[in-house]
């Protein structure tokens, strides 16, 4: 007789939000399991022994043994599944899997799925606010903030919108999304992966079972190697072909079209730049693909005035704009603000920007062109800061210590007229406890000037 696999040990590994919102679930389903994280205290130890004490809690290096008796081991998405103990229990049999797994096999509701480098919250927020203005009962979660799994909680909502990270898609078997898209790729996380082709290959991840697609044109690492049959939705920053979302110019205005037909002209939206066009066609295309009328998804896209950190327009001080783009976390996000902003501003307006934490194994070579192009000056933050520094050339680079000082240092560089940026194009953690914190020490010390 073979062993029931549900009667096996089960191991949640990770006891952040992911690895409490698993916990939970699998305590409401009776399963048997423990928790296992390599922090001392990890962050979910208090509510998990308050509201579930009879579920055990290993914290400490993972334990091979534990971890190769069980059946099924639940990753959460800060986990790599390169651990030499977690690699030993998968050649011991143990099955990976993680929490928008269990989430899907829960619901029955259609899911927009989005992932990408970059935009992935922005184009989650506004697909959930268009759906919102359709006047559906709708679920955003995911990497964003809100663990899928913490949805269950709530009755089944019409639509889900989930985005998923590249961690997260890597235990991802079985999403069937109603629409899946891969927005952007450009290098991110190499400190977690070899190469950009297990980056990419994670992220891909995403379209398996999708019933449509929706593809960047202008970034062919974002199409789907998948059998002919699945419908697929284009956009790109040019003229649209026929049922493609893209830019139409008349009487020297710009709008957003589809095919033939002009839908809004770029003027009334609230978000700029060309980077965010990108955005708010990415999102039209989504949303018509899951049947949300086309009249709320533009009264949503008008109304939507982008996120705070996503290059945020904070202040203007003695004819100088301060801009806080604290989730420019990689290259691409950074060279997408330097462009948009750059675009902006007459011949003799140049960029200063603050930039540097901690580069994630990246290169910053992809910097140097759009620095030559719009930037003054860099002040240079965090642990890989010159680093970062070494990759620009033909701009003046200052050092500083701390946020005060690098926005202090670059308005003493900035001239009239001129825009401050801070778009690190690095993580934060060497400085701050995240990336809302940075900016909120940017715009304090703008504030403060
Ligand atoms: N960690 C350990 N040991 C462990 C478990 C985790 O050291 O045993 C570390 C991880 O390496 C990581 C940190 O703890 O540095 C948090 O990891 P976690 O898996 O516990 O994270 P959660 O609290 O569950 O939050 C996760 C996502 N975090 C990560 O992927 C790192 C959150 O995305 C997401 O909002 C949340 O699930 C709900 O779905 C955050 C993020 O930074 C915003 N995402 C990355 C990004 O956007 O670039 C991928
Ligand atoms: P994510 O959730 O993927 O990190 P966000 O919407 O939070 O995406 O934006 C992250 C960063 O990417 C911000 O610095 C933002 O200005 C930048 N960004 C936004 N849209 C794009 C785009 N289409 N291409 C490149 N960078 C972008």
């Amino acid at each position: 007789m073979s062993l029931i696999a549900s009667d096996k040990l089960k191991v949640v590994i990770g006891l952040g939000q992911t690895g409490l919102a698993c916990a939970r679930y699998l305590a409401a389903k009776g399963e048997r399991f423990v928790v296992v994280d390599s922090r001392e205290n990890p962050p979910g130890m208090d509510e998990l022994s308050t509201e579930l004490p009879d579920v055990k809690l290993i914290c400490g290096p993972f334990d091979a043994e534990l971890l190769s008796g069980a059946s099924e081991l639940i990753l959460s998405p800060g986990v790599a599944q390169s651990d030499p103990a977690i690699q030993t229990a998968v050649k011991a049999g143990a099955k990976l899997s993680g929490d928008i797994d269990l989430f899907c096999n829960e619901i029955s509701a259609p899911i927009v799925a989005i992932t990408g480098s970059n935009a992935k919250s922005t184009v989650t927020t506004l697909v959930g606010e268009m759906a919102v203005a359709a006047g559906l009962n709708v679920g955003v979660c995911g990497n964003i903030g809100t663990p899928v799994l913490e949805m269950l909680n709530e009755p089944e909502k019409d639509l889900y919108v989930i985005e998923l990270s590249s961690f997260q898609l890597e235990t991802t078997n079985d999403l069937r999304a109603a629409v899946a898209t891969v927005l952007n790729i450009s290098p991110d996380h190499l400190d977690r992966y070899d190469s950009m082709q297990g980056y990419y290959q994670a992220k891909h991840r995403i379209f398996r079972g999708a019933k449509k697609v929706v593809v960047n044109r202008d970034d062919a690492l974002t199409m789907p190697l998948m059998p002919s049959g699945v419908d697929q939705l284009a956009y790109h920053l040019g003229k649209p072909d026929l049922k493609v979302f893209g830019l139409t110019e008349e009487k020297g205005e710009t709008w957003l079209a589809v095919g033939l037909d002009k839908l809004i002209p770029v003027s009334e939206l609230k978000i700029r730049g060309s980077h965010n066009m990108a955005n708010a066609l990415s999102a039209l295309a989504l949303g018509q693909s899951v049947g949300l009328p086309m009249d709320a998804m533009l009264k949503a896209l008008k109304n939507f005035a982008g996120l705070k950190h996503r290059c945020q327009w904070v202040a203007e001080k003695a004819g100088i704009e301060y801009y806080n783009d604290s989730k420019g976390t990689n290259v691409g996000a950074t060279v997408a603000a330097l462009n948009g902003l750059g675009k902006t501003l007459s011949a003799d307006q140049r960029i200063v920007l603050i930039a540097g934490g901690v580069g994630k194994g990246a290169e910053f070579s992809e910097l140097a062109e759009p620095m030559k192009q719009f930037a003054r000056a860099l002040i240079y933050i965090g642990e890989d800061g010159s680093r970062l520094a070494d990759s620009c050339e033909n701009v003046i680079k200052e050092s500083a210590d701390d946020m005060q000082a690098a926005v202090a240092k670059a308005q003493a560089q900035a001239k009239e007229g001129d825009i401050v940026l801070l778009s690190p194009a690095c993580a934060s953690f060497d400085m701050f406890s995240g990336f809302p914190a940075r900016g909120d020490a940017f715009i304090d010390a703008v504030e403060a000037l």
